[in-house]
């Protein structure tokens, strides 16, 4: 690709969620600024830290530039053809000894998500095992259950047009600053703001009503508000007469969560729970924006149910101002899911049929046990693509011995992270803004919108797209007859064909094409799409699989309550995870000008709380759970509950998830307690 000597592109930041406009100034083919779009009506020109911070991740000294072979403790450069031959042969060798099922591809978090998952899963599925696994194992799957098995979509807040926005479990102030910034003109405008979290957020010092909740207890919060709102009458009586089904049943439940009770369980005081659950149940529309920190714990999908029929009752789905519900474009499904899937059972199916329902793919937290113990059958290969489970998934110490005993492992990234470490290959993976993408911003409110992103650099050196390889290594395998696309673009033809649009098409509208518009009460014209057509408050299915047919509150594994032997010895609650709006999980940590801004992990932790074990601000100290310690340097501050510790993962000098447990899960999920567990600290 060539370029005049000064150019100025517009694209999109695709470093997080938010999709930030930014303007690039290219000279000679390299990029001399990154500033931000003030012509992009979501983010008017704003830039975060990591946006601002581009060029150094572009040009970082460190990224990979060509596959590597690990050979003892030295990476050996090799071609990208003996690279594909390698894996060739080694997944074929596998698959003859062991069956398909004994390789497993595990997708993470990174851009890679939107147009390469379906690609990795058709390839899934044309080799035969049925072990796909992605970061949708610890995020977002949980919350998508819990909400279809209620009303059958996933909502999108309305927060532009609402009068209440309840914000539970998030942070978007450092997970999705657009967010964040829409969530305070709402508010400008005289929306009220409600936050349920554990630490004071910028948007919770903010907000008309804060309830500090006992990590884990959100469910048990959930009906104390369904309490009032049904004592009091608040709710919708005509919906909940024409579209729930079960509702006699929910009364009789939350009858045994009264606020005054329900106080000394979350430790919200009883007077704030019914205050906001007056608010929230007098004001409409009213929007609730269910955050990740409700999915880590082991009453996860029926807490997140108890959330879902609050805003059902109420009247506010799929109304302006509520909950919506938003369709992703109908693209032609590339997966071979329904032709071509495998009939083995993958990971975690036994353990969490129901998820195995909703997702169709491995439960990667039940990953690392499996390859242990070879059970339910041996696994032998993986490849990693886009994702760092050596920070990321829970209990660190089973993952890595986990990944430490395949016979190969193969990770795709732009960095040599803790989990290429354990790599027999590592693969060079690009940017961004080194290929082509298709966007999908269907979920960001009343539009729905599809854009083409083009590849505004070539790509560094010998890397590839996560599409060139997935596409090349099908070839090397014999698949040409399923892998036939020449370029992303032919892939994206294909997928656009429903659209009826062509890429070219697509490429002539730098704002996208919206491709549907919004209608409100969608399901007055067919219903809701759950088994009975209703809002289902009871829901047969639950019962079906074992669990119980209503939002029932469970206290986590590891709790005060649950366990009081345990806390004896472990008195603090420990929630981990928290966003750094400088990182992505664990990303960056090797860009000067973030790591300059957050240089160190931190445990937060309430003065009062480290008084009681002597502990001053930035003193290192020890922290341990039933599962493992680290040491951490503490900070001292007022914005996080006393006797809880929150430490943000990522970090590899203190890795949160050495403390973090595989074992005790959701049963209906198969998430894992990252942000409710026990443990104590002391003076290192
Ligand atoms: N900068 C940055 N942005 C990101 C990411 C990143 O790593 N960095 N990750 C992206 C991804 S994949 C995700 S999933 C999202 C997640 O983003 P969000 O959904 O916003 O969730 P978190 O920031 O993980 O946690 C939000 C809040 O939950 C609180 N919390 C902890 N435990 C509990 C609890 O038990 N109950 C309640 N009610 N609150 C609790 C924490 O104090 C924290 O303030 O962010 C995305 N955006
Ligand atoms: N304790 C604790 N653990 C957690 C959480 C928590 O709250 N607490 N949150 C969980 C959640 S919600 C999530 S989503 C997961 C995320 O878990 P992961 O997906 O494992 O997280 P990342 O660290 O973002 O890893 C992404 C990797 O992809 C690389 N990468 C970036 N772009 C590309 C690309 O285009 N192609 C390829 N091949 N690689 C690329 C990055 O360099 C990085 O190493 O973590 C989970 N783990
Ligand atoms: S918030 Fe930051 S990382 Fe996210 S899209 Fe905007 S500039 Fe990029
Ligand atoms: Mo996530």
């Amino acid at each position: 690709m060539r370029f005049s000597t000064i150019e100025k592109v517009n694209t999109a930041c695709r470093l997080c969620f938010a999709r930030c406009g930014i303007i690039l100034h290219l000279e000679n083919g390299k990029i001399v600024k990154v500033e931000g779009d003030s012509d992009d009506s979501k983010s008017q020109g704003y830039l975060c830290p990591k946006g601002r911070a581009i060029m150094e991740l572009l040009y970082a000294p460190d990224r990979l530039k060509y596959p590597m072979r690990r050979e003892g403790n030295t990476w050996k450069r090799i071609s990208w053809d003996e690279a594909l031959k390698v894996i060739a042969q080694k997944l074929k060798e596998i698959k003859e000894k062991y069956r398909a099922e004994a390789v497993v591809i595990h997708m993470g978090q990174a851009g890679v998500a939107q147009d390469i998952r379906p690609l990795i899963q058709r390839f899934c599925n044309v080799f035969g095992t049925p072990n796909f696994s992605s970061s949708g194992s610890q995020c977002h799957l949980a919350r998508v259950m819990g909400n279809v098995l209620t009303y059958g979509y996933f909502p999108v807040p309305d927060i532009n047009n609402t009068k209440c926005i309840v914000v539970w479990g998030s942070n978007p102030t450092s997970s999705n600053p657009l967010m964040a910034r829409r969530i305070l003109e709402s508010q400008k405008r005289g929306a009220k703001l409600i936050v349920i979290d554990p630490r004071l957020t910028p948007l919770a010092k903010k907000a008309d009503f804060h309830l500090m909740v006992r990590p884990g207890t959100d469910g048990a919060l959930a009906l104390s508000i369904l309490n009032v709102i049904i004592s009091e009458r608040l709710y919708d009586e005509e919906f909940v007469e024409e579209w729930t089904i079960g509702f006699d049943k929910l009364v009789e439940l939350v009858a045994k969560y009264p606020p005054t009770r329900i106080a000394e369980m979350t430790w919200v005081p009883a007077n704030i729970i019914k205050e906001a659950a007056f608010v929230y149940g007098t004001i409409k529309p009213a929007c609730i924006i269910q955050g990740n920190a409700l999915e880590h714990n082991t009453t996860a999908v029926q807490s997140i149910r108890a959330i879902s029929i609050l805003q059902a009752i109420m009247g506010n789905l799929d109304v302006p101002g509520g909950a919506l519900w938003t369709r992703f474009a109908p693209l032609s499904d590339i997966t071979l899911g329904k032709e071509r899937c495998s009939k083995v059972d993958p990971v975690g199916a036994v353990e969490h049929p129901l998820f195995n329902e909703f997702a169709k793919q491995a439960q990667a937290n039940l990953l690392p046990e499996a390859i242990l113990t070879e059970k339910p059958y041996p696994i032998k290969a993986m490849i990693v693509s886009g994702a760092n489970p050596a920070l990321t998934f829970p209990n660190t110490q089973k993952t890595k011995e986990a990944l430490n005993k395949l016979d190969f492992l193969v990770v795709m990234d732009l960095f040599i992270t803790e989990t290429a470490k354990l790599a027999h290959i590592v693969l060079p993976a690009v940017t961004f803004l080194e290929r082509t993408e298709i966007c999908d911003y269907g979920r960001f409110g009343t539009v729905s919108r599809l854009t083409f992103h083009n590849k505004v650099l070539p790509e560094l050196e010998e890397s590839w797209s996560d599409w060139k390889f997935w596409t090349e290594l099908a070839k090397k395998m014999g698949y040409r007859e399923f892998f036939p696309w020449n370029n992303i673009e032919d892939t994206f033809n294909f997928q656009l064909k429903p659209l009826g649009i062509s890429v070219e098409q697509l490429k002539k509208e730098p704002s996208g094409i919206i491709y549907g518009n919004k209608e409100y009460r969608n399901y007055e014209k067919d219903g809701f799409k759950t088994p009975s057509g209703k809002v289902e408050i009871y829901s047969e299915k639950m019962k079906k699989y074992g669990f119980d047919p209503l939002p029932v509150y469970k206290e986590s594994d590891e709790s005060p309550v649950s366990r009081p032997d345990l806390a004896e010895k472990y008195p603090l609650i420990l929630t981990s995870g928290a966003r750094i709006l400088e990182y992505v999980h664990s990303r960056f940590r090797n860009v000067p000008s973030l790591h300059q801004r957050v240089p160190e992990p931190r445990m937060e932790i309430h003065p009062e709380t480290a008084k009681g074990f002597g502990i001053r601000d930035g003193e290192e100290v020890t922290v341990e759970s039933l599962h493992g310690s680290i040491k951490v340097k503490a900070k001292l501050t007022e914005s996080i509950l006393h006797g809880v510790v929150q430490i943000s993962h990522g970090w590899s000098e203190a890795n949160a998830n050495i403390l973090t447990d595989d074992e005790a899960r959701d049963p209906i999920s198969g998430f894992p307690p990252l942000r409710s567990l026990l443990c104590r600290v002391r003076k290192k």
